[in-house]
Formats: C-alpha cells, sequence, structure tokens
C-alpha cells in the first residue's frame, strides 16, 4: 500500500496543496480509473487553453504493479528456488570448467546468473511447448545466457554431461554445444540465432508480425501462441533493438512480450552511468505505443515505501542514478544506509531498525518477489498491446580476485565479470555438476503443475526488470 504523501510539491503555494488534496480524495473515494479520467479532461481543456502541457513518458522509480494487486504466486517457491540455484550452478561450473581445460574460451557466465528468476518463472509458468494440437510459444533468448539454457536442458535429461564438457566444442568434440543459440550449428536444440546483439528483437517483432498475418488470412489457425524476447539492457543500443518498435504497437502484436534483463551492465561497463536506462526504455517503449511494466524493488522495500509520508524515498529513488546503484550495489550494506539512506534525516529513520540485518537484505542483488513476476508476466498476456517487462538485476561490478565456491551461488555472480575467462584461470577451485538429471526430474515432476494458457489479448508488451540495490 503506497503511503499518504503530505503533498511535497511546493508546499509555499497552497493553492497546489489544496488541488492536491481534493485530487487524491477523488482517487480514494471512487477509484483511480476516475482519476485517470479527470487528468485526461484537465490535459484537454489545458491544451486548448494554450497552456503548456509538458509530454512525460516516465512513471516513478517503482514497479508499475502496486502491492496490493499483486497475486500470491501459484508454483512452490522452494522448489523452483533450490532448482534455478542448481541451473545456475551447473551453469557456471560448465563454463568454469571448460576455461580451465581452454584458456581464454569464455563464456558470460553473469549474464544468465541475472536472467536465471526470469527464465525460470517463464518456463515454470509461461511457456507453452506443442503438444497435441496446440502450437508452442516461441522464445528468443538472450544469446549469451545459453549456458542456463543448456545447463536446464541437462538437468530436464535433454543434454548428457559430455554435451557440457563440450561446451563451445561442437565443431570439435561430439556431441558438443555451440557458444550462443543457434540452428544451423543445433538444429535439434535451438530455433533462432540470436547472440549478435540486436537480432533476437528485431526478428520477434517479426515473426510475430507474420504469425498474425498468416493467421488473418486463415493460411495457419488463429492460437494463442506468445513469442517472448528476452534482450539485454547493452543490447537496447544496437538500432536493431529498437528500430522496429512502432510497426509491433502499430501491427496491435498482442501475440509478443519483450523482457529486458536491466542488470545495468555489460561487458565493458555500465550501459548507463549518469542515466537510469529502466526509465529511457520505459519513455521508448511506451512513446512507440507499448505497454510496460516496471519490476525494480523487491518485496524488502514495500514497508518502507509503505512508511514513506515525506516522499522523499522516492525522491531518493529517481534522484540516484545507475552509477551509483552500482555503486551501492558494489559497496554493501553500511554504504547503502550511508551514502543512499542517509542523505535525508526521513529516509535515515526508515531504517534505523534493530535488526542490522536489513541493510544486508536490501542490497542483496535477488529480483523483484515472484509475486511481482508472476503478476507482471500475467498482466502482459491481458492487455490490447505489444508488451515490454522491465527488470533491473544487477550485475555486481567486477572487484579483483578469485570467487569462493559458496559465492559463485549467489545471483548475478558475485565477483566474476561477465566472460568466464579472466577469473576461472585463477581460480582453484574444482567445480563439479551438483546434480543428476534423474534425480532432478522425479522431484521436479512431482510439484509443477501444467501451465493453463490465458486468454488472447491484443498487443505487443515490454517487462523491464531490475532490482537495483
Ligand atoms: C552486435 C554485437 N556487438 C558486440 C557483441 C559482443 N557482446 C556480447 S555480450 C555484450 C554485452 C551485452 O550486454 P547486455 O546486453 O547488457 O547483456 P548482459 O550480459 O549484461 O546481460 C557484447 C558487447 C555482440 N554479441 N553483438
Amino acid at each position: 500500500m503506497n503511503a499518504t504523501k503530505t503533498a511535497p510539491v511546493a508546499p509555499d503555494f497552497d493553492e497546489i496543496a489544496e488541488w492536491i488534496e481534493a485530487f487524491d480524495q477523488l482517487v480514494k473515494q471512487e477509484g483511480s480509473s476516475q482519476g485517470t479520467l479527470l487528468l485526461d479532461a484537465l490535459t484537454r481543456r489545458a491544451r486548448e487553453s494554450g497552456v503548456d502541457v509538458p509530454v512525460k513518458l516516465n512513471t516513478p522509480y517503482r514497479n508499475t504493479i502496486p502491492v496490493e494487486d499483486e497475486v500470491p504466486y501459484p508454483g512452490n517457491r522452494e522448489v523452483e528456488r533450490r532448482v534455478k540455484s542448481l541451473i545456475r550452478w551447473n551453469a557456471m561450473a560448465m563454463v568454469h570448467r571448460q576455461n580451465k581445460e581452454d584458456a581464454g574460451i569464455g563464456g558470460h557466465i553473469s549474464t544468465y546468473s541475472s536472467l536465471a528468476a526470469l527464465l525460470e518463472v517463464g518456463f515454470n509458468h509461461f511457456f507453452h511447448a506443442s503438444y497435441g494440437d496446440q502450437p508452442g510459444d516461441f522464445v528468443y533468448f538472450q544469446g549469451h545466457a545459453s549456458p542456463g539454457v543448456y545447463a536446464r536442458a541437462f538437468l530436464e535429461g535433454r543434454l548428457t554431461e559430455d554435451h557440457l564438457r563440450n561446451f563451445r566444442h561442437e565443431l570439435r568434440e561430439a556431441p558438443g554445444l555451440s557458444s550462443y543459440p543457434h540452428p544451423w550449428l543445433m538444429p535439434e536444440f535451438w530455433s533462432f540465432p540470436t547472440v549478435s546483439m540486436g537480432l533476437g528483437p528485431l526478428n520477434a517483432i517479426y515473426q510475430a508480425r507474420f504469425m498474425r498475418y498468416l493467421e488473418n488470412r486463415s493460411l495457419i489457425a488463429k492460437t494463442p501462441r506468445k513469442v517472448w524476447a528476452f534482450v539485454g539492457d547493452g543490447e537496447t543500443d544496437e538500432p536493431e533493438s529498437m528500430g522496429s518498435l512502432t510497426l509491433a504497437s502499430r501491427e496491435k502484436l498482442d501475440n509478443l512480450v519483450f523482457v529486458v534483463n536491466c542488470n545495468l551492465q555489460r561487458l565493458d561497463g555500465p550501459v548507463r552511468g549518469n542515466g537510469k536506462i529502466i526509465n529511457e526504455l520505459e519513455a521508448a517503449f511506451s512513446g512507440a505505443g507499448w505497454n510496460v511494466i516496471k519490476v525494480i524493488w523487491s518485496s524488502d522495500w514495500d514497508p518502507l515505501l509503505a512508511q514513506d509520508t515525506s516522499g522523499l524515498l522516492q525522491q531518493r529513488m529517481e534522484e540516484c542514478v545507475d552509477g551509483e546503484y552500482q555503486s551501492f550495489k558494489a559497496k554493501g550494506g553500511t554504504n547503502v544506509r550511508e551514502a543512499f539512506f542517509g542523505k535525508y534525516p526521513e529516509t535515515l529513520a526508515l531504517v534505523e531498525h534493530p535488526r542490522r540485518s536489513r541493510d544486508t537484505a536490501l542490497v542483496r542483488p535477488r529480483h523483484a518477489t515472484p509475486h511481482t513476476r508472476k503478476r507482471s508476466l500475467a498482466t502482459s498476456r491481458s492487455r490490447r498491446s505489444a508488451s515490454v517487462l522491465i527488470f533491473p538485476f544487477l550485475k555486481r561490478p567486477r572487484k579483483k580476485g578469485c570467487p569462493t565456491v559458496r559465492r559463485m551461488t549467489v545471483p548475478k555472480s558475485a565477483t566474476c565479470t561477465s566472460e568466464g575467462s579472466n577469473w576461472a584461470a585463477t581460480c582453484p577451485h574444482a567445480l563439479s555438476l551438483k546434480v543428476s538429471s534423474r534425480r532432478l526430474r522425479s522431484s521436479f515432476s512431482r510439484n509443477l503443475s501444467p501451465v493453463p494458457r490465458a486468454a488472447p489479448s491484443p498487443q505487443p508488451w515490454v517487462l523491464s526488470a531490475c532490482c537495483a540495490i
């Protein structure tokens, strides 16, 4: 629940405070849709009267879906979390082992770490395989997150340990795995090539468009099949990623969902230092006519936001840029208390709690809650437009030294770079794969229920995600 604010806007201007109070009352008594109608009417009147109404495409830097609208997670979180950790471990172990044997082979281990939760929620609750007369969804995977997709296929029993042992050696040894998704190199495994950044998002739009084209001409059956594209935030700087966005909304591609993995970092540094990539993307996608859902903060932040009566916590979230968020992530809880909350006495008071661990919890590189994610993905199936979901899940800036084995199980791997090679060469630990697929498969299938197909809806979506601190 959002805190009731004490009208922080220009408090010396009493009239504004009065208008805000009246507006708050309307929303409280008649609901948010009445609030939208009123603002719409006022904007129209202001424009007719020649008042300059600025166009603002950014919403506050917080989760689009309010806590009170979140739905309970339908899956078994404990089982799913355990499976996700095993997959993440195996992905890392596969890349690491290969780099020990073949120095410099690379492998992008941290990309999948930031994507693991998103992909797992997708696999467990949203993606549909084809069975019977139901055609499966199409998924464009973020290309350099391929180790995670291989690791999952291993747990499912679709790949063997020999495959994983030959990661990036598909031309030398058999059976082998190609570095990145490519149907020419692995025709039985990958549907689409994605690793040249920008190919995935562009092709996903055209895939969705021509599916619709064929359906509308009765050349293929109309089905609720979706096209999913998992996109890196750095990848959105490629002209191919953003060049056809308006086509998706013009064609009302409700069969298309982009999920942008905003870990704020790419190979060579922050995606944005002095700005906010999430806000940039929100404005670009909204302006192009997409539905946008931002998933930024985990549920640890809900009680703090509920107590933020001064509005200064929200203000602090707005004023920090991505470079600062990365610094908070790297420096840990005490720094977050001092540098983030400590800027205003009101925000500092929010974390003056006897449980010291609270600070630490706030900096954990965890994702927004599964509630939020599930709700975001569900909403993405019910609006009449293309959709983008924006998730920030921070990659930790690189530190010198070798990670310990335990730390490697932390999401968005604790201290390694995007490339596997740099740290693997110096890491003393011999890593092995963690579970047999047979063992996992039996516990997995006991706990998963079939995924129901949501009602069809017309337009494309973007979900963008990140866990900012
Ligand atoms: C067109 C193109 N240029 C360069 C690369 C090399 N490359 C691979 S991953 C990467 C950075 C990706 O950053 P981001 O999209 O933010 O993904 P992350 O790994 O951080 O999740 C680059 C530059 C590429 N694959 N394609």
